[in-house]
């Protein structure tokens, strides 16, 4: 009999008795493959907390405890068990489940998530105010070792130390980030030697607890261990050290177990952590066998499974220009934000281990160690996603825009990322870094310009935005760094459509996949131009000066939204110019976009090749015969076109 089929929410796991959760739990894997063979998705890391999730549920009700699981990417175990289980063959597509776990989505998510180490500073909110209210919920955090390598993760377990609620957190530590975790906390739980708990457990778990030690010590070599180390007084946990009282670690495997800990955990005081080891992609031989990709994975043959190949990536253009890079200048060095697969760093990795640096999950800290390279004359390129280049705002400002350092900030995802949807979304960049002085932002429209804009952001120095979308691009031809053409900096270019500005009547600005919907909209159509506006910073005050000034009307086209992109920056600079020339600016007006195929939503948001042509049919007719006077304190045209060459946004 299934009990799968008899389960829909937590309460129906606590129902359970102890010794149906290890059938449930395969079961629960069983599912977990089957459902990632039709959609894909973070396969790996679900299937190692099966048994985590099912205990979690056993012990812990849903809609009254609170469950704050990091980065929520291992959930689909939780998404089943919580009546989600009929919509998963939706999962990450539109319409469907997200691929975390998403309040909005079902009262069983404590949390919306998908950008990691959020998760314990989230839980000691929610029990701050659970002790506030003298309410009766338990919060649990599970966090995986990755996240853990986090500052913001570090950061809240020093406050929770301090402040102590009672909390468990449950270390899902499998030994990987994406790719093999780095740092030296991550060494330290290798050998990590463990408090005698025991001896501190102030209640009634302590006399169970004691009878338990005897049949442990009959599991599993690596539980066998693990229980060894129980009994291990070790003076230098650090989690011990910062004031949470440490269980561990345990098999992450063994179902009963960790719902028997999790129940005594419950009963104590203060903040707890219970340590679980685990192994990512458990039960299913391919994702055992190669963790890394099947961390993220598309779909497949459940029988034979077979990792499908992906095709030249950006990623792939950028870590091949990386290598080049750095083989012609030996300043060159490649940070990553534990993305190596994502960033298309494998290789650079091997090439130049010297110069390559993983950081963990901490964006602040590759931003800032690329800041100390740089000052003492180093290259550094910063290679992370728009998405978590959030995390590193601050840095970027405070510790290399004010200097003006060279760091080149090679941003992966720029745009609408498709199943990872609404947190991973990388539309607000240019938003974000516009503002900011003495940093320049770009975007190629292919390999090639993506490789010369590298190389200009290189050697012209100072803080570089270089940004391209998820997916795929050709390859460019094999050539030497040298003769990689250079882009004049913060140069557009018209690409397509009358390049005199006297016979256009629409002039359409667009970079990056945009482009393609450009050209695509306007055809074969002789009088509208096509720009290929890669600079959103410096803007390229010359050519907007020739067609504004002449009056064309102009169409801005963005996979961005549309508060602060490249449609308002122009929209601003001819404003400031007094250039009153009708513009249309199409991109994401102030709304989330969840997960979904992004060709279809570009299409839905009014920025594809429907909207473009659209806009182009609104403003045919509307170019100006003679440019009024501009408005303000220039009188000619001549000295509107001065206007605009000496604004702000040119120098
Ligand atoms: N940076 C930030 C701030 N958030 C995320 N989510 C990433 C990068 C990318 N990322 C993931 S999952 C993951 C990373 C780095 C590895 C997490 O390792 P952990 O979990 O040990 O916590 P595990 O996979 O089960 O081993 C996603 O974007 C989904
Ligand atoms: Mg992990």
């Amino acid at each position: 009999m299934s009990l799968l089929d008899h389960i829909s929410t937590s309460a129906d796991v606590a129902r359970l008795r102890r010794e149906q959760l290890p059938q449930l739990a395969a079961e629960l894997r069983a599912e977990i493959i089957d459902v990632c063979s039709e959609t894909g998705g973070h396969l790996a890391s679900s299937l190692g907390a099966v048994e985590l999730t099912v205990a979690l549920h056993h012990v812990h009700d849903s809609l009254r405890d609170r469950i704050v699981w990091d980065v929520g990417h291992q959930t689909y175990g939780h998404k089943i068990l919580t009546g989600r289980r009929h919509h998963m063959r939706r999962i990450r597509q539109h319409g469907g489940p997200a691929g975390f776990t998403t309040s909005s989505e079902s009262p069983h998510d404590a949390l919306t998530v998908g950008h990691a180490s959020t998760s314990l500073a989230a839980a000691l909110g929610m029990a701050l105010a659970r002790d506030a209210r003298a309410a009766p919920y338990d919060v649990v955090a599970v966090i995986g070792d990755g996240a853990l390598t986090g500052g913001m993760a570090l950061a809240a377990l020093n406050t929770i130390g301090h402040r102590k609620p009672r909390m468990t957190i449950v270390l899902n530590d499998n030994e990987m980030s994406i790719s093999e975790n780095v740092g030296a906390l991550n060494e330290f739980m290798r050998r990590l030697q463990v408090q005698p708990w025991l001896q501190q457990a102030e209640s009634r778990g302590k006399a169970a607890l004691r009878d338990f030690w005897a049949p442990l010590a009959e599991f599993g070599s690596r539980a066998k261990k693990a229980t060894r180390r129980f009994f291990d007084p070790a003076s230098n946990n650090p989690f011990h050290a910062m004031g949470l009282r440490y269980v561990g670690p345990i098999d992450g495997h063994d179902v009963e177990q960790i719902a028997f800990y999790l129940a005594h955990i419950r009963e104590l005081e203060g903040p707890t952590m219970l340590h679980v080891l685990t192994r990512k992609g458990k039960g299913y031989d391919v994702a055992e066998a190669d963790p890394i990709t099947w961390h993220g994975a598309s779909r497949y043959d459940a029988l034979n499974p077979v990792a499908a190949g992906k095709g030249y990536q950006w990623s792939d253009a950028f870590g091949d220009a990386a290598i080049d890079l750095s083989r012609h200048d030996d300043r060159v060095w490649v940070i990553t934000p534990a993305m190596r697969e994502g960033s298309g760093l494998v290789r650079y990795s091997k090439a130049h281990p010297e110069r390559y640096l993983d950081v963990g999950i901490a964006e602040d800290v590759a931003v800032t160690t690329a800041a100390g390279l740089a000052l003492r004359g180093e290259k550094p390129i910063v290679a992370i996603y728009s998405t978590f280049l959030q995390r590193g705002y601050d840095q970027l400002i405070h510790d290399v825009a004010l200097e003006s350092l060279d760091v080149v900030f090679a941003i992966d995802r720029a745009g609408l990322v498709g199943a990872d949807g609404m947190t991973h979304q990388g539309v607000f960049d240019m938003a974000y870094l516009r503002p900011i002085p003495n940093l320049s932002i770009a975007m190629p429209k292919d390999a090639v310009e993506l490789r010369s804009l590298l190389r200009g952001a290189i050697e012209r120095g100072g803080p570089v935005a270089v940004r391209w979308p998820r997916g795929s691009v050709a390859a460019a031809p094999e050539a030497a760094v040298d003769d990689w053409p250079a882009v004049p900096w913060g140069s557009w270019d018209v690409v397509a459509g009358p390049t005199d500005p006297e016979h256009a009547a629409v002039v359409v600005l667009a970079y990056g996949v945009t482009l393609g919907y450009a050209l695509e909209a306007v055809g074969t159509t002789t009088d509208v131009a096509v720009v290929n506006a890669r600079f959103l910073k410096p803007l390229d005050g010359d050519l907007l000066a020739r067609w504004a000034g002449a009056g064309v009307p102009i169409v801005t086209v963005e996979d961005h939204v549309l508060a602060g992109g490249m449609g308002a920056a122009v929209a601003e600079h001819l404003a400031d110019a007094g250039l009153e020339v009708p513009i249309r600016r199409l991109g994401i007006d102030d709304v989330h976009v969840p997960h979904g195929d992004p060709a279809r939503q570009h299409e839905e948001l009014g920025y594809g090749v429907r909207g473009i042509a659209d806009a182009v049919a609104a403003l045919r007719g509307r170019r100006w015969e003679r440019p009024p006077a501009p408005v303000g304190r220039a009188e000619t045209d001549d000295a509107a076109l001065d206007a605009v060459a000496t604004s702000p946004a040119l120098r």
